[in-house]
């Protein structure tokens, strides 16, 4: 069959769909009347629920499978030739293994169902930035997902051409089977097969398994960086704007920060925000040696519980409409709810995540509360809704990165901000960030897990030599950008955060900026550089300065024991570990023990 005008596209849907056997293929063109018409099909068959319509235009609902409620990076696959290239930080399979464990999966699961084909653009349609890809699915709430997410449908299929390199995306729901799901990813042959999940990062491909998985091991053959990391715009009061990138890991505060609101003193003072990206940034070097940043994607994927008009104004006005609600409280009334959200759930008539009877106060036999919405509960909303979002989204070359920022969620140890010493160190930092488990990951909530750079579930080989990439890169940009470190979750000894977080964490980022633009001084410690009190703009915020001094504490014995805690985390790494982390590591040590 000829869907399209490329010859080797036609010959691989065919053969993917002899396998999986649907009865229908349908070609994704990207238009509003295909879209009304499967959302249409979609409510009839109860895959979806269609909200009120006056409250809430254009905006739908949708529940996984019970089992099927966040990334399951234990069925998650790197098939390489060789193992060590996928590293100890991935589970490897040999790609003919992986192509035969998931076929007898997907064999014949499409009977009965149509099969969609959907053309993306990750990037700028045609930006020189960009990848395109291709997916198969049997989901219809993925094409609408995918359809938010990235730009799809027929200009893309034009700008593929008739022999364009495209991603090789398949995904079958099969049975939702836990036993039956796999995600794998096949590096040397530019394709992924993930069968078995309807959740999020499981099958909208061209997000974690495309843009960063996959996109991760192409950037490190084409000498640039595909990164978990937000990217905002910071106006200042002179007019200029600084773009800065952040890594942290799954729900510990991206969406929030690209989308936040200054505080009433710095917006007096004439700062204003940018959304530029909130999950995925890929960073190049431009004809001007400078490290340039596009955020792939075109929508929003954002934790729903903790979302509020206090926490996050814009995430609420952006999720108003045309907005896909995954996993939440659903009401009587068609509107949704969500754990610290706002306003209060009703009292009766509302449906859990499960599709159960929930009202509020409800526990389970362990006397533990049920929640409305699960924790890992998600909107998917274009970026252009959101009221910060800027038209540099669609710009081809994206924007000059002036600051990285590593973070991660630690109840000890880590300041509220550092700044590393320069480039290398900057990467040994982020090499040794670690955070708290949440809800986004499956195991156990709260235990401290190294996550260098936020790519730990996302670096699509072996993370010894992506940190060797890094240090490379370093090398290479012109007026590389100063990377920090920040920690919005230290805790005081009765468990409460000392720093209240969101929109005040704009003040940290006003820091970084005067560091990275070298307009102001520091306090030197063994960790890097850390800012004089006094340097935090605090109009505007009572904070006592008993929290400062804790917040920007630094106990050498402390970070002794974590240096003791890296070292055993990097000899997994073997002789791959560039020689330089050792350097840097060594370094730390004798400034710790100064
Ligand atoms: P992914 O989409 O999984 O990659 O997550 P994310 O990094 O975008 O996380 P998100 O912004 O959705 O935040 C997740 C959780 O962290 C929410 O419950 C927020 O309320 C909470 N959070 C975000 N920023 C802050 C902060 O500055 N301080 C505190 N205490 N909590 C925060
Ligand atoms: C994350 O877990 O980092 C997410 C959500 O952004 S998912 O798309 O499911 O990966
Ligand atoms: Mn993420």
């Amino acid at each position: 069959m000829s869907l399209t005008r490329h010859q080797e596209l036609n010959l691989w849907i065919d053969e993917m769909a002899k396998m999986c056997q649907p009865d229908d293929i349908v070609l994704i063109d990207g238009s509003d009347t295909q879209k009304a018409d499967l959302t249409k099909q979609a409510c009839d068959t109860g895959e979806i629920i269609e909200l009120d319509q006056e409250k809430l235009p254009g905006c739908l609902y949708h529940r996984t499978a019970v089992n099927d409620v966040a990334r399951t990076e234990n069925l998650t696959f790197i098939c390489t030739s060789k193992k060590e290239d996928a590293g100890p930080n991935n589970n490897w399979m040999k790609p003919a293994d992986g192509y035969k464990r998931a076929a007898e999966i997907f064999k014949g699961s499409m009977k009965g169902r149509t099969m969609y084909v959907i053309p993306f653009s990750m990037g700028p349609v045609g930006s020189e930035f960009s990848k395109i890809g291709v997916e198969l699915t049997d989901s219809i709430y993925v094409v609408l997902n995918m359809l938010i997410m990235t730009r799809a449908g027929q200009k893309v299929l034009d700008q593929l051409g008739t022999d364009g390199e495209f991603t090789h995306c398949l995904h079958g729901k099969a049975e939702r089977d836990i036993e039956k799901r796999l995600i794998m990813h096949f590096p040397e042959d530019n394709a992924i097969w993930s069968v078995g999940s309807g959740y999020g990062g499981n099958v909208l491909l061209g997000k974690k398994c495309l843009a960063l998985r996959i996109a991760s091991y192409i950037a490190r053959k084409e000498s640039w960086l595909a990164e978990h990391m937000l990217i905002l715009g910071i106006e200042r009061p002179s007019g200029r704007i600084d773009y800065v990138a952040a890594a942290f890991p799954s729900a510990c505060g991206k969406t929030n920060l690209a989308m936040l609101i200054p505080p009433e003193g710095l917006q007096a003072k004439g700062y204003k925000i940018w959304t530029v990206g909130d999950d995925i940034a890929w960073m190049r070097i431009d004809t001007d040696g400078k490290l340039w940043a596009i955020n792939p994607e075109t929508g929003f994927f954002g934790v729903a519980p903790g979302t509020n008009m206090k926490s996050n104004p814009n995430a609420v006005k952006t999720v108003q409409k045309n907005t896909i609600f995954t996993n939440v409280l659903l009401n009587p009334d068609r509107t949704v709810w969500w754990e610290d959200g706002d306003g209060d759930p009703p009292a009766e008539g509302a449906f859990d995540w499960k599709g159960q009877p929930w009202k509020p106060g409800m526990k389970d036999e362990n006397g533990n509360p049920i929640t409305g919405a699960h924790p890992n509960s998600r909107f998917t909303a274009p970026i252009a809704q959101c009221p910060t979002h800027t038209y540099r989204l669609d710009h081809h070359h994206g924007v000059n990165i002036s600051a990285i920022i590593f973070g991660g969620r630690r109840a000890k140890l880590a300041p509220l901000v550092y700044q590393s010493f320069d480039w290398n160190h900057g990467v040994y930092v982020g090499a040794t960030m670690a955070s708290e488990r949440t809800a986004a990951q499956f195991g156990k909530i709260g235990e401290v897990r190294r996550d260098p750079m936020a790519m730990l579930p996302f670096c699509g080989y072996n993370m010894a030599d992506y940190f060797a990439h890094w240090f490379n890169m370093g090398k290479k940009i012109k007026e590389p950008p100063k990377i920090f470190h920040v920690n919005w979750f230290r805790q005081d000894e009765n468990g409460d955060y000392l720093w209240p977080g969101f929109g005040e964490n704009l003040r940290v980022l006003e820091w970084i900026l005067e560091r990275a633009n070298e307009d102001i001084d520091a306090e030197e410690t063994p960790i890097g550089f850390i800012p004089k009190p006094q340097d935090i703009d605090m109009t505007g915020l009572d904070l006592p300065a008993e929290n400062m001094q804790k917040l920007l504490s630094i106990d050498p014995e402390d970070w002794l024991k974590e240096a003791q805690n890296v070292s055993e985390y990097f000899i997994q790494f073997g002789d791959r570990l560039p020689k330089e982390i050792l350097k840097q590591h060594a370094a730390l040590l004798e400034r710790l023990k100064k």
